[in-house]
């Protein structure tokens, strides 16, 4: 009973600091230090140095400060007959950012604990505040520095801070993260996925100086409909909340000022004449800077709108066709989860070679530095969270758990031109549960962000008696601004000729995107256009799919599947597969199929002469 209790309170305390956000925006243009480099690890799949190691997990309390058998301790004896039974300064060293299974051979398939630990010295100036700054760990991790907790974050994509101002000193400091990459049930991507669970910190580690009263948070955007009113607002944290703030876009000369009230939050609302919109074929981003009684802090910042009509999708007031492709976050020439801005540069050079002007950037948060660069690139972007086939979609703490890292995610990017579309879902079959849960999770979305429309690639059907008919029978559809779907005839089921039979019945007056289409192949694997895994059947599939699609009058983007291979668990199919799924236009080396080039000809095909297909 007392174990059980104590699980409880545990359990408790766990989702009381777990959720709570604090999020720090605009990381990038902030005084910041890199924490990045070498650290430290001992890979504890038995969590010995989170338990007392004597007892069994349950019966012991996962804080124990000062306890020198807890590994955030960074105990050292302090004389020869001390025994301690680990040692960070002996144990190997690893890069961060950077996930283990790709650095560590050993850690190849490791699903479990890894502790990390990092040592440094800071002096910060006299009245300022400072931070610890992840721009992401997966899966979860609970962090120390010099012995105190500071918090756990749960969710592998998405970035999380915390106060160590008062922790911190001069010398000598060591922050310790234990990241775990377990898979469960009931978290948020669940246990079955088609991706590699890299595990670690696999984003960049910062300390962030701030002033004792700083601009935590921020929004503007235009108007739908205007060119010229922006509308937003401005938090503030710290003890002088309410002061004044001043917005100003320097190069159309726009200055506005607005007082902050005792909880530190404003609106904005203010005009800002001739503004060039933001769109894929002229990039533009204004310098907005924001300065409090004492900080200034600048940001980049693209104005266009998006909307949709019909089954229109308008970029600034215009039908725009999305040539869209997917990518997962994985950097296949170097092997692992991509995470810096080269990695970045890489895919979006590639996809505009591609001629494609979207991607979707699936299925979880992709690092920051991807939409940075699509704002600077003109690349539209779908963004989305790890709530992938069959979530426990009646675990309320399930719920919260999406719902924050969904939350995470929109606070980070809000600001960022190229996002145009928040994906709340991947495949999720029907059922009234999961219905109710994505609705909640639609109304947090609008209500966090109500200027971008909202998706989820979903399911598609077969008409009942008509198999060759095709319906989305899917209740959610009433609430997002986009119908998208996945659809695989000609691989998982029939030939890519099948393609050609079949009827499409959309009954709805909204645009539509096809989220996924694709069959594997190996690069450099020729045959018959009958014969799988051949380059020519899938540029055959291709063909025939596309034919399909611009039969449908709804179709306004698509996204295959995918621009290149990624490594899966799940793909065991000696020499073909080993461990990679193939349905990549490219190799994970970046070798081109025969199917690339019958996306790209119809990506430049309307590029010259638009898209009406029907
Ligand atoms: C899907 C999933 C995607 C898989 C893909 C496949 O429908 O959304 O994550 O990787 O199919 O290759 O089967």
């Amino acid at each position: 009973m007392k174990n059980i209790v104590k699980a409880l309170v545990f359990i408790l305390l766990l989702s009381q600091n777990t959720w709570a956000n604090d999020l720090i925006t605009n990381i990038p243009n902030r005084k910041t230090t890199t924490l990045n480099g070498k650290w430290h690890y001992i890979v504890d799949p038995y969590e010995n140095g989170f338990y007392n190691y004597r007892q069994d997990a349950f019966d012991a309390s996962p804080d124990l400060e000062g306890n020198t058998a807890a590994y955030y301790n960074n105990a050292k004896p302090k004389n020869v007959s001390e025994r301690i039974e680990y040692d960070f300064d002996r144990s190997e060293t690893m890069m961060v950012p950077g996930d283990w299974n790709s650095q560590k051979e050993k850690l190849f398939y490791y699903e479990g604990t890894v502790w990390y630990k990092k040592s440094f010295d800071y002096k910060k100036s006299a009245d300022g505040r400072v931070f610890v700054y992840f721009g992401g760990a997966n899966y979860r991790a609970d962090v120390y520095l010099n012995g105190k907790k500071l918090g756990v974050h749960i969710g592998g994509f998405t970035p999380f801070n915390f106060e160590v101002t008062d922790i911190l000193k001069e010398k000598d400091n060591f922050l310790i993260v234990k990241v775990d990459n377990k898979r469960y049930r009931d978290a948020v991507p669940t246990v079955n996925t088609d991706w590699w669970n890299y595990g670690g910190l696999t984003r960049d580690v910062k300390l962030v100086e701030v002033a004792n009263t700083f601009i935590k948070d921020y929004a503007l955007r235009l108007k739908k409909g205007t060119n010229n009113q922006l509308l937003g607002f401005i938090q503030l944290d710290g003890a002088k909340a309410s002061q004044k703030v001043t917005v100003e876009i320097p190069e159309v000369n726009s200055k506005y000022t607005v007082k902050t009230d005792a909880n530190g939050y404003a609106e904005l609302k203010f005009k800002a004449d001739k503004l060039q919109l933001w769109s894929p074929e002229s990039p533009k981003l204004y310098k907005v800077v924001l300065t409090s009684d004492s900080e200034s802090l600048a940001d980049q910042i693209g104005f266009r709108t998006i909307e949709t009509k019909g089954m229109d999708i308008m970029l600034n007031g215009k039908s725009i066709f999305l040539r869209g492709i997917c990518s997962h976050e994985e950097n296949g020439m170097r092997g692992g989860r991509a995470f810096s801005e080269e990695d970045a540069y890489m895919l979006l050079s590639r996809v505009k070679e591609l001629g494609a002007n979207f991607i979707r950037l699936a299925h979880y948060p992709h690092n920051e530095y991807v939409a940075r660069l699509a704002d600077e690139m003109g690349i539209l972007l779908w963004e989305e969270v790890p709530v992938y086939w069959t979530i426990s979609w009646e675990n309320p703490e399930t719920y919260k758990n999406a719902e924050n890292q969904l939350t995470e995610l929109i606070t980070r990017d809000k600001n960022r031109a190229s996002v145009i579309i928040w994906s709340m879902a991947n495949e999720t079959p029907i059922s009234e549960p999961r219905n109710k849960f994505l609705r909640s999770m639609i109304k947090h979305a609008r209500s966090l962000d109500p200027s971008r429309l909202v998706s989820a690639a979903l399911e598609k059907h077969s008409k009942e008696g008509e198999p060759n008919t095709m319906v989305i029978g899917d209740p959610i559809v009433e609430d997002v601004d986009i119908l998208g779907f996945n659809q695989y005839i000609g691989w998982y089921g029939g030939t890519p000729e099948s393609c050609d039979n079949v009827k499409w019945e959309l009954n709805y007056n909204k645009p539509a995107i096809i989220t996924e289409f694709g069959g594997g192949a190996l690069q450099g694997l020729h045959g018959a256009s009958n014969e799988v895994w051949t380059e020519e059947y899938q540029e055959n599939l291709y063909k025939h799919t596309l034919d399909m699609l611009k039969r449908i009058p709804q179709f306004r983007g698509v996204t295959p599947w995918i621009l290149t291979d990624f490594r899966s668990p799940r793909r065991h199919l000696p020499v073909v597969q080993d461990g990679w799924n193939r349905k990549g236009l490219m190799s994970e080396k970046g070798e081109k199929k025969k199917a690339y080039y019958v996306l790209q000809n119809l990506y430049i095909d309307i590029i010259n002469n638009g898209f009406k297909f029907k």
